[in-house]
């Protein structure tokens, strides 16, 4: 299947938008959703809604064999071992969190290091924040190139035999860049830190193997992947995972609650508390079967194909400044830039006058602002409905939008 046949799939694509056919360029805030996923959520909400774990009855198991079913897909999905390392939570956020929360604060104290690095989305920043503060940890970043990528010789310059805690990205949100997660995971392994990978712009778009990668926690979020919004998944090593406290307590996650005490149910359950995201977990399988039945390295190659074309077409428009390596070598389907002194704000507001959404802000990367010195930008994010044509569409779209802002001032 090519682009434009895929495109076909993801009804959302076919309308038009203040009068031009819609150019969806923000799948890197969230994908649009094929309509395998959206007739999944809608027949499970129409034929087999029910609660999970509890009831003899049919639309119980119905609804329990497809919440576990998604499990063991997700499992598949990134190679994890067994789906007791799988746990359904609410997005990346929330998984991170949980790292945080319950990992964290147990095992970290003062003198003890976290490393991350200056290109962290804040959901990758935060939650490390508020353990340093708990804790008495420090918080150390990885220092950038100038391209903006992460070397390896300054990975072993920073993490030392004090760091508890790596967290890194997989894929920037801002500059596309795509670290060496299984180098880094080597380095922090070699000094007795664990590996934890932000892999909310990287699941949607790299075929990942935790078990290759060697990462003890691993997070993403199933709304960036076609996948619903609000589920998302905690990959933890069991090991770990068996070791750790729940963050939230009451229903689903125990196994027996006496008056004063009570204990957990076995992984991954036990960090499941109350009623599960079913319809979202449903939607999330469903979005991996479409995502592999199109498969993971031909979504790779094109998005690669994408963000190299993008990168020479984006070049033509005068007064361009595009952020992040200059080549599309490691380089997933994110390109962000600034025109010139036109506020980004103002760029996204001429492009969707012509039906092109793009985003414009710090994208929840302040510490990545201040590191290019701009207080904002503006990016286009690729996924596996995108066509040349898109980035030809967006490059008229900044021709336009630099013409017009020239004849302003
Ligand atoms: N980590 C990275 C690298 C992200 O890009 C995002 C969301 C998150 C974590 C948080 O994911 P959530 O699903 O829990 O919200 N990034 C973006 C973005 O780039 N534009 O909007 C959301």
């Amino acid at each position: 299947m090519n682009a434009k046949e895929i495109r076909e799939l993801f009804p959302i694509l076919n309308q038009e938008v203040n009068g031009h056919p819609l150019v969806y360029l923000d799948s890197g805030a969230t994908s649009q959703k094929p309509i395998q996923v959206i007739e999944a959520v809608q027949k499970y909400y129409h034929y087999d809604n029910s609660n999970v774990h509890r009831g003899v009855h049919t639309l119980g198991t119905r609804a329990t064999d497809g919440y576990e079913g998604a499990r063991e897909k997700v499992r598949k999905f990134i190679q994890a071992k067994s789906t007791e390392e799988i746990i359904f939570t609410r997005g990346t956020t929330t998984s991170i969190n949980t790292v945080a929360a319950s990992y964290a604060k147990a095992n970290l104290s003062e003198g003890d290091e976290i490393v991350i690095s200056y290109m962290e989305h804040h959901s990758n920043i935060i939650p490390w924040q508020q353990v340093a503060k708990e804790t008495g940890a420090t918080l150390k970043y990885l220092p950038l190139q100038e391209d903006g990528t992460i070397a390896l010789s300054d990975v072993s310059a920073t993490i030392t035999d004090q760091t508890k805690i790596v967290s890194v990205t997989l894929v920037s949100n801002v500059l596309g860049v795509i670290n060496p997660i299984k180098d880094i995971a080597k380095i922090a392994h070699q000094h007795g830190a664990i590996m934890v990978v932000d892999a909310a712009q990287g699941a949607p778009h790299l075929k990942i193997d935790v078990q290759d990668l060697d990462c003890d926690f691993l997070a993403f979020s199933g709304h960036k992947m076609c996948g619903p919004t609000g589920i998302g998944v905690l990959y933890g090593k069991k090991q770990l995972l068996e070791n750790m406290e729940p963050v939230e307590f009451g229903g689903e996650m125990i196994d027996f609650v006496g008056l004063y005490e009570s204990t957990w149910k076995e992984l991954p359950w036990k960090f499941e508390g109350g009623t599960p995201i079913i319809a979202g977990a449903i939607g999330l399988g469903a979005a991996i079967d479409f995502l592999e039945e199109i498969g993971l390295d031909q979504i790779e190659a094109h998005e690669h194909k994408l963000a190299a074309y993008a990168l020479e077409r984006l070049s033509e428009v005068e007064g361009m400044k595009i952020f992040g390596p200059k080549t599309a070598a490691n380089r997933a389907g994110i390109v962000t830039f600034n025109l010139d002194d036109v506020h980004p704000h103002d760029v996204a507001t001429v492009l969707d006058a012509e039906g092109i959404a793009i985003r414009a802000g710090h994208h929840c990367a302040q510490p990545l602002m201040k590191w290019l010195k701009q207080s904002a930008t503006a990016r286009a994010s690729f996924y596996l409905y995108n066509t040349e044509e898109d980035i030809d569409k967006l490059t008229a779209g900044l021709i336009k939008t630099k013409e017009y802002f020239s004849d302003v001032f």
